[in-house]
């Protein structure tokens, strides 16, 4: 195994712009469903273009590679059948590393591959340009640890990595706390924007901002019941910090919805459903924005 190959499954934005990075430092091999052009435009936040040539591929045409890094970076509704069409193909045991948001896919996965899991929760603004680029619209940084506590140091060599490539990256010990609060961010903005089709910041007027509130407090309840520790400033603030921090951004399940593409609903709405109804929690609102979201799903390829 070359212990600098990455793999990067999922030539989405998010792992478009994973893959740019890691290439300035590493040998990284691209496979999505289609083939994509070999060399790709970066474009910077400070608006610089950057053109990236990458071994691109697809994932049935994928050679027998032995990475050391798998980076799974999917919608959460793909990555399963992503993961054992890359595996099926693969020679070795790479690091796993799931970029998805939500928290379903992680412990599920974190449970089935036989080799270190880390989980990575980024705050990174991208959007794609079409097939031969990425914007990079705001730089975030990306937190990376695993659920078991057992592969720390494979965390700070990612991060390190990660680091000299471009990308602010964190080791840390507390991954399943930062997938909750971001999931709680999640399913406080992205259904009901989705739902009404609005920006983000229009969540802070009437008639939405009590929708909002509302929203989060169920989000509270349930996240109490999880044991997942509340975030400093508490959970209404951290949501509306984030919202006023995007207040521009079209949330990416409302861009799903726009497009009729399948939505992460099951990943970020589930895991909070199948906890409130273990606990026996009423959450209304949580409810009706599910009920909505299965109303335009669409059939998963
Ligand atoms: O993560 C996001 C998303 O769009 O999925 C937020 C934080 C809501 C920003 O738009």
């Amino acid at each position: 195994m070359n212990e600098q190959t990455h793999l990067v499954v999922g030539p989405g934005a998010l792992g478009r712009l994973v893959a740019l990075h890691l290439a300035g430092v590493a040998p990284v091999t691209v496979a999505g469903r289609r083939a994509l052009p070999a060399t790709q435009m970066l474009v910077t936040p400070e608006g610089m273009r950057r053109p990236v040539p990458l071994d691109m591929t697809t994932l049935a045409e994928l050679p027998p590679l032995a990475p050391a890094y798998l980076h799974l970076t999917t919608k959460a509704y793909d990555a399963q059948a992503a993961y054992e069409s890359a595996m099926a193909r693969l020679t070795g045991t790479p690091i796993l590393v799931l970029w998805q948001n939500g928290y379903q896919v992680q412990p599920e996965l974190q449970r089935r591959h036989p080799g270190p899991v880390l989980c990575a929760s980024t705050t990174e603004g991208a959007w794609l340009t079409g097939d031969e680029g990425v914007t990079h619209a705001g730089r975030g940084i990306t937190y990376l640890g695993d659920l078991t506590g057992r592969h720390t140091e494979c965390g700070r060599q990612l991060a390190a990595t990660l680091n000299r490539a471009g990308l602010a990256a964190e080791a840390v010990t507390d991954i399943e706390t930062r997938l909750w609060h971001k999931l709680a961010i999640n399913a406080a903005i992205n259904p009901l924007v989705a739902r009404y089709r609005v920006r983000n910041g229009q969540l802070r007027d009437r008639p939405f901002r009590p929708m909002v509130e509302r929203v989060v407090d169920e989000v509270a309840a349930v996240m109490a019941k999880v044991g997942a520790s509340p975030p400093p400033g508490g959970w209404h603030a951290m949501v509306w910090q984030v919202i006023e921090g995007t207040a521009n951004n079209r949330a990416s399940m409302l861009q799903d919805v726009l497009a009729g593409r399948p939505t992460e609903r099951d990943a970020i709405l589930g895991p909070l459903l199948a906890a409130a109804h273990e606990h026996g929690l009423d959450t209304p609102c949580l409810e009706d924005l599910d009920g909505y979201l299965a109303s335009v799903s669409v059939t998963l390829r």
